[in-house]
């Protein structure tokens, strides 16, 4: 094999980077004064933010039916306004009519996930538009202090999120993401660095479309670009997230350096991320979000989904109903699974039972390189239409080409087939009934090391017939 594909498979993810796939769906909030109008501009004064219902156990509670696992709130979007009373700067809530200015809102959104159990996570934006030191290394020291206080007085943080986003001509910021990184090390060493860090990159669209072949090793250029505010405006000259390659053996093949970098696919409820009166009437429909899980969580990304709160600091209605509806039918897709009673062996006669005990710590690896399958027979004919594989991502991303075939009175019959697996692939087919299913790895970068495959029927197509018809 050759060399930068061996080195491809040794490339592993870290520990944090482990955790943060396997919260697989979690939710964004975007709220700040644009909330309260339109704020292009950036030209709302603090006296605009007056939430008078808000009650973030809303937000978290609806979240936690969608089956999300997590919530990642903008403390400070480009408008610059701090959701917090940071000792560095005016522009924030303690100089709003909210609570008298005597409020924090991370501080209530903070608690109010812990109360629920769902992880907590913060997004700060470089790019900021009030900040009469943007443009200056002064900035870096402003938006260190910002860190240190998000980072230190909100408790643990699932992650902190940047953003690559920057439309202003007449200042530019040399940012010194090295310096931030080390804040965020020390003071949440568990925390992934999302967007313009190490740890997780950008899609590379704001659609919910997910690549079909996704991977999580990919040349080391993808981050020094992503970390480069705007730098999509140079998409054709520079690699960066946005290319539909970036990881197969073709492309990797021109890089020395490969790193661990996965995926996270952010996309909104409705049209904008930002509240805007109206657009209740656009949310996304079920189909359609359902869609987007299925191909990001189950195409080796992260979804980040967001909900807008509305003036009030509430949910509206529509979107909490839509959200609970998403849950339901996440839940629908995995509850009816087919395992039970099954045995599985690889193609030399040893045990994979391993991949059918839902346990991450043990799987079943491949004694060779070389292209191999897996048999798993069920307690008698089984029918199911939908299937979930997992790598040990642990131990690297390795397969490049598989398919699964189901066993009938003509024999084997192949009922999919796609690239890569990664932290998981979801594969949906055409109902099957059989007692037999064989899942081949045809191609993959060196010995292949799988978790969990799960078998199950999806009512999914009924559920939603029913719920239209009602
Ligand atoms: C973009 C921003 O400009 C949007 O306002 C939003 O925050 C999105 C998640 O990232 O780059």
């Amino acid at each position: 094999m050759e060399a930068t594909i061996k080195r491809a498979a040794q490339v592993l993810p870290s520990k944090r980077q482990v955790e943060w796939n396997c919260m697989e769906f979690y939710g964004f909030v975007h709220f700040g004064l644009y909330t309260f109008g339109p704020d292009e501009e950036g030209e709302m004064g603090a006296e605009s933010f007056n939430p008078v219902k808000f009650n973030p156990l809303q937000w978290v509670r609806a979240f936690k039916a969608a089956g999300m696992r997590g919530l990642l709130l903008t403390c400070k979007h480009h408008e610059g306004f701090c959701l917090w009373p940071s000792a560095y700067t005016e522009f924030s809530v303690k100089n709003s009519p909210w609570k008298d200015g005597k409020g924090d809102i991370v501080r209530e959104v903070a608690d109010a996930c812990r109360e629920e159990g769902l992880k907590f996570g913060v997004y700060l934006s470089p790019w900021d538009m009030h900040e009469k030191t943007y443009g200056t290394p002064d900035y870096d020291v402003y938006f260190r202090n910002q860190l240190t206080e998000l980072c230190g007085n909100y408790g643990e943080l699932f992650c902190v999120w940047f953003d690559g986003a920057c439309r202003s001509k007449d200042k530019v910021q040399d940012y010194d993401w090295e310096s931030y990184y080390e804040i965020i090390r020390r003071l949440q060493p568990s925390a992934c660095i999302s967007i313009c860090g190490p740890d997780v990159r950008w899609i590379g669209n704001e659609a919910g479309i997910s690549r079909e072949e996704e991977w999580s090793v990919v040349p080391k250029e993808i981050m020094t670009t992503e970390r480069n505010p705007g730098y999509w405006r140079a998409i054709d000259t520079v690699p960066n997230s946005t290319w539909t390659d970036i990881g197969s053996r073709a492309f990797i093949r021109d890089y020395e350096e490969l790193i661990w970098y996965p995926a996270e696919v952010d996309v909104s409820i409705r049209p904008s991320w930002g509240y805007r009166e109206g657009e209740e009437e656009h949310l996304h429909s079920l189909e359609t979000l359902l869609h987007m899980y299925e191909k990001a969580v189950g195409g080796n990304a992260n979804l980040l989904l967001n909900v807008p709160p509305n003036p009030e600091g509430l949910f509206d209605e529509e979107d909490v109903e839509r959200l609970a509806e998403l849950g339901e039918a996440i839940r629908r897709m995995f509850s009816k699974s087919c395992i039970t009673g099954a045995r599985a062996q690889d193609s030399e006669g040893r045990d994979a039972g391993a991949l059918l005990n839902g346990d991450r710590e043990q799987y079943y690896e491949s004694r060779t390189e070389e292209p191999f399958a897996v048999e798993i027979t069920l307690d008698g004919e089984t029918e199911f239409n939908l299937v979930a594989i997992k790598e040990t991502i642990e131990r690297g991303q390795k397969v490049e080409a598989f398919s699964l075939e189901a066993f009938g009175e003509g024999g084997w019959r192949e009922i999919y087939r796609a690239s890569t697996i990664g932290y998981q692939r979801i594969c949906r087919f055409e109902k099957v009934r059989t007692e037999k299913l064989r899942l081949n790895i045809l191609k993959a970068r060196g010995r292949v090391s799988l978790t969990e495959v799960g078998i199950y029927l999806d009512a999914k197509e009924t559920a939603l017939q029913m719920m239209m018809s009602e």
